[in-house]
């Protein structure tokens, strides 16, 4: 099928709002998508979706769609321009920045969009070129704090197994809505209507999951951590501690006890507001399972002490040995990991290939190392001419891949981590994971530090609506001698940028997220254009690689060469393209761009985008091997990797891509002996500390904690921006307990001010019985601009221009959205 033919044919793709990216069947008429559903097909989804897919059409056919490449006016107006005086200029631009302050003082912001990886993938080559070091995205606003205990804990992701746990627990979490795991509503459903299964949630909001929960610990916001250490006190005092567990599998136990073990549970309970009874209650269901699980998420993650809480979570299900068996928590495999592994790279620090794999690539790494020396001019035309055997090329091949795999991998996804910690240039805030916290980055640029970021690249995402303190974030894109903006709609960042580049939408191009986070099945969609690109648009790897070209970054001979070793065998071309990395090792981080060069116009369907897969396969299959053997990729050397590739572009519902036994959740753990390494010394003192720290953060002045950000039917950050995808609620009205409207004699018609240190808007309100008093919500995703019949309208309100960048987590630098001080006043009209 070509992508520009009209069909009416079911065509199989995923949702693009949330992270879980169900599978798809979409039927394309007139350019519009008119009809959708699940595929039931789809490896991980099987037929479920939610009501929020079935319009995306308004996000395909969105009236503020981009067209043309846009430079902006010094009036601050657009005047379009053509792609290739785009290209040129801003690669001019670049290498002014570049050679006038340092490639590193150029931001790099992108790669969380929820459907389209792609272009932080191959961003990747363009940070090589141009030398960036500093990256940030969403996931330096929430999950950073956890990844960091994540790595010092057992070196990687972990999740539950929600379908099958006898006892789940949400922190802040409202899955009902916000899903994160597969199939969310029919597994609450099925929870909360056994007796023999209990769900507990924390949240101070009776959200539609607290609804249904069996214990609802409605904390006082901000409070969790109290919540969580009255109940690790609970599994001490009451002796419900897992102890075969935590002497098999965990070291430094004795060094967290010690803190546990003072925990005053009754003094917590009262400061976190929930009866102490019930935390009881609720620990002793948790612990006594036969299997329970935990998922944390922004009610914890964005509000005080979210890295303290993070590890909290983690000691729960650890000491009552909750991981590794059905029902349970687990590790799991990746496709291609879109957050750099924090404590260190797994494909660095695990075994690498195990059995005859590991003995086959130490005999021949010498051969292929050889042959690499022999460098760029000889190794690369031999490979080409001479009919070396192929199994020599191919050991060789893979031989080569095991020795640079860490240095390729930080060419693929996001930035790999070292183990080293690093710091911001201006703030010295801490980078998790490769990433600058959001909360500091205008920071590093309002100032006249000789370190400043000085230039910004902003692709798939929307921070001057997403990042708290908006209007400083904009200054500070102003302050920049140069943002260019990459982008379907003319966003909020957009209208900053210097120049706004227009993509072609996910519907309209190759594209795939690397949310790959099951187990023990674990599955990989590589999604087909539904339709052809919008004229005047491109596909991101198609703008890197254009503006690479313009920046010359990698020798065209190279490139050449690689094609004519590609003519004799993707093996061939791996040993050519090793060898050529083994001189030159700076080629790996542009791996990306060269596979896109060379690979990619050979592949079917036009799928060149997909070329940096082969890689991502490759180093999949070798991190991973005896789980993608499992799954059905087998062979020796670069076999399997290839294998794994070619289905993934055949594929249309999902390739299964790693097959696991439960016990296999231990092989995934990154430490000595496969042990959890369970004393974090930085978070046991802020822990012990708990007892005399503040718990509150509102005052005279701002009395009410104003969430920023609550999750709605209908809000999917600001993926759809047409206000007519909202039936109800169509302006997010601000949540108000009856308890607070009475006091402040409000009528639901009323409207109400809301202003906090960073702003004042005003908001209609909704009397609701789900919030507590002292507590009010406003929706994420609001306060977008979009044309309407005379000019912009902007129904509700943006959050973050109520929120202040200085409330952060003292450790991981997240922000507190869910936790802002605010006053609260009826508006007479
Ligand atoms: N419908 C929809 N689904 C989404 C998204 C979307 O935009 N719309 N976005 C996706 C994304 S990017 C993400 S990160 C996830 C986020 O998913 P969630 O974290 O579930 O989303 P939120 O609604 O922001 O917050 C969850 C809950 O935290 C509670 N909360 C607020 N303050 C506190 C507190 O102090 N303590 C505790 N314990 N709870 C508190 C809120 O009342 C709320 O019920 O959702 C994903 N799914
Ligand atoms: N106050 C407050 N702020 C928050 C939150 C909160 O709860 N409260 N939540 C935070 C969280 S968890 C998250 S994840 C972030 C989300 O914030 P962002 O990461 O900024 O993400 P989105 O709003 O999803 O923006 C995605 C952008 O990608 C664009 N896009 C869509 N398709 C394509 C494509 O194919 N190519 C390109 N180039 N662009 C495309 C969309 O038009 C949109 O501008 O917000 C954070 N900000
Ligand atoms: S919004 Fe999330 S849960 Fe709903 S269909 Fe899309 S990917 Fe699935
Ligand atoms: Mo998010």
């Amino acid at each position: 099928m070509t992508p520009e033919a009209p069909t009416t044919d079911w065509q199989k793709s995923a949702c693009i709002l949330c992270e879980c990216n169900c599978g798809l069947e979409i039927q394309v008429q007139d350019g519009r998508l008119a009809k959708i559903r699940g595929d039931k097909e789809h490896a991980t989804s099987h037929g479920y979706t939610c009501e929020k897919p079935l319009r995306l059409d308004l996000y395909q056919n969105g009236r503020d769609r981009l067209t043309s490449p846009l430079r902006r006016r010094p009036d601050g107006t657009y005047e379009e321009i053509d792609w290739d005086t785009a290209i040129s200029e801003i690669a001019a631009r670049l290498t002014a920045v570049k050679e006038t302050h340092g490639g590193e003082r150029i931001l790099y912001y992108s790669g969380a969009g929820q459907g389209n990886h792609l272009p932080a993938a191959y961003g990747q080559s363009l940070r090589a070129a141009l030398g960036t070091r500093f990256y940030s995205n969403a996931l330096a606003q929430e999950k950073t704090g956890e990844a960091w205990v994540d790595a010092q804990l057992y070196g990687t992701h972990t999740k539950g197994d929600f379908e099958h746990a006898e006892v789940v627990m949400f922190l802040g979490k409202n899955p009902w809505q916000t899903h994160s795991f597969p199939r969310a509503r029919p597994v609450l459903k099925e929870i909360a209507k056994d007796p023999a299964r209990s769900m507990i949630v924390l949240d101070p909001r009776r959200s539609e999951t607290a609804a249904m929960a069996d214990f609802h610990l409605q904390v006082q916001p901000g409070t969790d951590a109290w919540c969580l250490a009255a109940m690790l006190g609970v599994l001490v005092e009451e002796d419900l501690i897992d102890h075969a567990f935590v002497d098999e599998h965990t070291d430094g136990m004795d060094d967290v006890l010690v803190v546990l073990r003072r925990i005053p549970v009754g003094q917590y309970a009262a400061t976190c507001g929930v009866d102490e009874a019930l935390i009881r209650a609720a620990t002793r269901r948790f612990a006594t399972a036969a299997s329970a699980t935990t998922y944390e998420d922004l009610g914890v993650q964005q509000a005080p002490n979210s890295t303290l809480v993070s590890y909290l979570n983690k000691l729960l299900w650890i000491l009552t040995g909750n991981f590794g068996r059905a029902g349970t928590m687990f590790l799991h495999s990746w496709f291609s990991s879109p957050i750099g592994s924090p404590g260190g790279d797994p494909r660095r620090t695990r075994r690498t290939p195990s059995s005859g794999a590991a003995k086959a690539a130490r005999r021949t790494i010498a051969k292929g190392v050889a042959l690499g020396a022999a460098g760029l001019s000889r190794a690369v035309p031999a490979v080409a001419g001479t009919p070396l055997p192929h199994a020599l090329i191919d050991s060789a091949a893979h031989a080569l891949l095991t020795r640079m795999a860490p240095m390729m991998s930080a060419g693929l996804a996001a930035e790999q981590q070292p183990t080293t910690e690093r710091t911001t240039p201006v703030t010295g805030a801490r980078i998790i994971g490769g990433l600058m916290p959001c909360n500091s980055i205008a920071d590093e640029i309002l100032t006249d530090h000789p370190d400043r970021l000085r230039a910004m690249w902003i692709d798939s995402s929307n921070p001057a609506h997403s990042l708290p303190e908006s209007r400083r974030f904009i200054e500070a894109m102003q302050a920049c001698e140069l943002t260019v903006v990459v982008d379907v709609a003319m966003t909020e960042t957009a209208r900053q940028a210097d120049y706004v580049l227009p993509a072609s939408s996910q519907f309209e191009k190759w594209e795939c997220t690397f949310f790959t986070m099951e187990f023990p099945h674990n599955a990989f969609q590589l999604r087909a254009p539904l339709l052809a690109p919008r004229p005047g648009t491109l596909p991101e790897p198609e703008i890197y690689a254009r503006l690479l070209r313009e920046l010359g970054a990698v020798d065209t001979g190279l490139l050449d060469r690689l094609r004519t070793a590609l003519s004799a065998g993707t093996d061939a071309f791996a040993l050519a393209f090793f060898s050529a990395a083994a001189a030159e090792p700076s080629l790996l981080r542009l791996v990306g761009y060269v596979l896109y060069e060379t690979l990619g116009p050979t592949l079917p369907d036009g799928a060149r985008s997909a070329a940096i897969l082969w890689g991502a396969a490759q180093l999949c299959a070798l991190s991973h091997p005896d789980s993608v053997a499992r799954a059905g990729f087998t062979g020796s050397g670069m076999r399997p990797g290839q294998q794994l590739f070619e289905a993934v572009l055949r594929e249309r519902s999902g390739v299964t891509f790693s097959v696991d036994e439960w016990e296999n959740a231990w092989d995934y753990v990154l430490r000595k002996d496969n042990r959890f390494t369970v004393a974090i010394p930085e978070l046991l003192a802020k822990a012990d500390e708990l007892r005399e720290a503040p718990s509150s953060w509102t005052s005279e002045e701002f009395p009410f904690v104003l969430m920023a950000g609550e999750r709605r039917s209908f809000t999917a950050n600001t993926i759809i921006r047409d206000p007519t995808w909202r039936r109800r609620d169509a302006d997010g009205a601000l949540r108000i307990s009856a308890e607070d409207a009475d006091r402040l004699g409000l009528e639901p018609q009323s409207r109400v001010r809301i202003t906090t240190e960073a702003g004042s808007l005003e908001s209609s309100i909704e009397i609701s019985d789900t919030m507590r008093a002292g507590h009010v919500s406003l929706p994420n995703g609001l306060g977008l601009d979009y044309p309407g019949e005379d000019g912009l309208t902007r129904p509700g309100i943006a959050p973050n221009e109520l929120t202040s960048a200085k409330y952060r987590d003292w450790f991981a630098g997240t922000p507190w959205h869910k936790y802002v001080p605010a006053r609260i006043e009826p508006v007479s009209t």
